[in-house]
């Protein structure tokens, strides 16, 4: 289990914690699902803003956090260097922990993370770093991330970007002087980022030995790109020079995402806490006001309600079998964004074969980049659509939050120590694909990238070998060429049955959210109707009881929405 935070809790923290028994004993009583409860009671326990620096490899992210914590603890250098995150807390007494994704925690030396040798935690432990530091003391709710850089075909970024986006509440973006502007992948993470409407603070690094107009001008160009991108501004976009240990700016926007840590709070767990809330208060509200009910009424209540509900199993099944027609549309264009961008990349390619580097992660890395981008400029607006068509079919009687702008963080590594297994779990099926309906990143990077890496180990000898017998340019051009049809399959084999295999979970965890609901309903007519059998008396006792219960559900949606 991860360390609890110390830290003293927000009032709203404190108070959800009070009311949570008085909540699950309703739930229970009312045959209700505790899945959602039981998510918010982790989230709430744990509750920290997981704030990842993310950037290109060699723009200064390690050697900033080195700076802030005012030691040369994480190591630096010119080429691609940080391959396991690092997560950064404060702690009276240091300590850094290597932590593997079966729950395995091992105390590992300074040397060791200095030199960076954790190979063994690839690819998707993570260390534990427990500083001293009084700058991080001021930061108790922030949880900063030193992570791998992309570019220059390293995979590593994209492996922690997947575990990490469900984890993260806010990112740092480090771009330094010498970029000058946003490359093509830091356009495809934003747009990603943006869905889940997070704080950045954008970091302009390496502001030294630059002239003040030359950073102004990067700092404008970066700053109104990434608003561009997000859709609003960033939370700030400072400049620092971490080689001269200037980091007023940042340490300023850290203090002012540390004062935002109870509104995430309030907007990742609180928020919705109280929509569960109140779908709880309208099915009590139900059972209520039904003074002069009889029970043949009850009777044709129920049977009404089983027919509504099969006339949204029947709509549901044609929603979803139009959305599985439009599959294999979908796909083609994802496949032929795999093939433009490969094709686009052959010279660069063919560079590096030349130079006689393995293409493999380059491979892997543009695929990855054409997935991620057709996935969301084809599939997203689809499920889009799908699940406004769900929520206008839904009896009016049933609650189901299906808005893809309101997908909830999970905390997974508070759930249970397994990670990365807990995190296919939850996101493949029931509560947990109902948190997070955004497909890419959360529910179908993480299983797609490691197949895609082993189909190409494949084939990869063979190529290897076609490619070094090539000894002209242009046959190793030609050779890369030949291969591309083969990728383009191999994403195929393995993309198909992923996409399919996310619409039948959607609609599988539909039914089954929708079901349970309606089977808690259902027990309460008959409990209503048993209860008028047994006379008046003890039918206006349960009404009475039914009040009341609503009435403490009502209470704590007010004094969560009033703290
Ligand atoms: N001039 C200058 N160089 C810097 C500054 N910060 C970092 N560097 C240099 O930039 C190089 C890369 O720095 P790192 O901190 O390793 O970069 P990173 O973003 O952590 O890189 P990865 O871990 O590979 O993603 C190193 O050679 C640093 O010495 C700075 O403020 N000014
Ligand atoms: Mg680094």
């Amino acid at each position: 289990m991860q360390s609890s935070t110390t830290t003293t809790l927000f009032p709203q923290q404190q108070q959800v914690l009070n009311q949570l028994p008085e909540i699950q004993g309703l739930l229970e009583k009312y045959q209700r699902s505790q899945d959602g409860l039981t998510i918010a009671e982790n989230s709430t326990r744990h509750f920290i803003v997981r704030v990842p620096l993310i950037g290109k490899f060699s723009s200064g992210k390690s050697t900033i956090l080195n700076a802030l914590i005012g030691e040369n603890i994480f190591a630096t250098n010119v080429d691609p260097e940080t391959a396991v995150p690092a997560e950064l807390s404060y702690s009276a007494e240091e300590s850094f922990i290597a932590c593997y994704p079966d729950g395995k925690r091992v105390g590992v030396t300074r040397d060791e993370i200095k030199n960076n040798q954790l190979s063994s935690l690839h690819p998707n432990g993570w260390i534990e770093a427990n500083l001293s530091s009084s700058e991080l003391a001021t930061l108790p709710h922030l949880r900063l991330v030193d992570f791998p850089g992309w570019g220059s075909g390293n995979n590593k970024h994209g492996q922690a970007i997947d575990n990490y986006s469900p984890r993260s509440l806010a990112y740092c973006l480090v771009v330094s002087t010498g970029e000058g502007t946003l490359n093509e992948t830091t356009h495809v993470a934003l747009n990603e980022l943006k869905l889940h409407n997070m704080p950045v603070i954008v970091i302009i690094s390496k502001c030294d030995g630059k002239t003040a107009t030359e950073i102004d001008s990067v700092t404008q160009q970066v700053g109104s790109e990434v608003e561009k991108l997000l859709g609003t501004p960033p939370l700030a976009v400072v400049k620092v020079s971490a080689r001269k240990h200037d980091l007023a700016e940042l340490k300023s926007a850290l203090a002012t995402l540390e004062q935002q840590a109870e509104a995430l709070f309030e907007q990742n767990v609180v928020k919705p806490l109280v929509l569960e809330l109140k779908a709880f208060a309208q099915f009590l509200h139900i059972l209520i006001n039904k003074d002069d009910l009889t029970s043949e009424a009850i009777a044709a209540e129920r049977i009404n309600k089983a027919q509504e509900m099969q006339d949204f199993n029947r709509k549901l099944a044609d929603d979803t079998q139009l959305l599985e027609a439009s599959l294999p549309k979908v796909l083609s264009a994802i496949l032929r964004q795999v093939q433009d961008r490969l094709t686009e990349q052959l010279d660069s390619l063919t560079n590096q074969a030349e130079a006689g580097q393995n293409l493999n992660s380059s491979i892997e890395y543009i695929v990855r980049l054409a997935v991620t981008q057709g996935i969301r400029d084809e599939f997203d607006p689809k499920i889009q659509r799908y699940f406004d068509q769900i929520s206008s079919d839904l009896p009016q009687d049933l609650q189901l939050d299906l808005s893809f702008s309101s997908s909830r963080q999970i905390n997974t590594d508070d759930i249970d120590n397994n990670q990365g297994d807990n995190l296919k779990k939850l996101t493949l099926s029931g509560i947990g694909f109902l948190l997070t309906k955004h497909p890419i990143g959360v529910v179908i990077m993480p299983i797609l990238m490691p197949i895609l890496a082993e189909l190409f180990n494949l084939f990869r000898n063979k190529a290897d070998r076609e490619i070094e017998a090539a000894q002209r340019r242009e046959s190793i051009r030609q050779s890369i060429l030949g291969k591309i049809p083969y990728i383009v399959s191999n994403t195929d084999a393995v993309l198909s049955p992923l996409l399919t295999q996310y619409v039948e979970n959607a609609q599988r965890s539909i039914v089954q959210a929708v079901e349970g609901q309606r089977a808690a309903l259902d027990a309460a007519l008959i409990e209503l109707d048993e209860k008028l059998k047994e006379g008046k008396a003890a039918y206006a006792a349960a009404q009475q009881q039914y009040q009341a219960d609503q009435q403490v559900i009502q209470a704590n949606i007010t004094l969560f929405e009033n703290v």
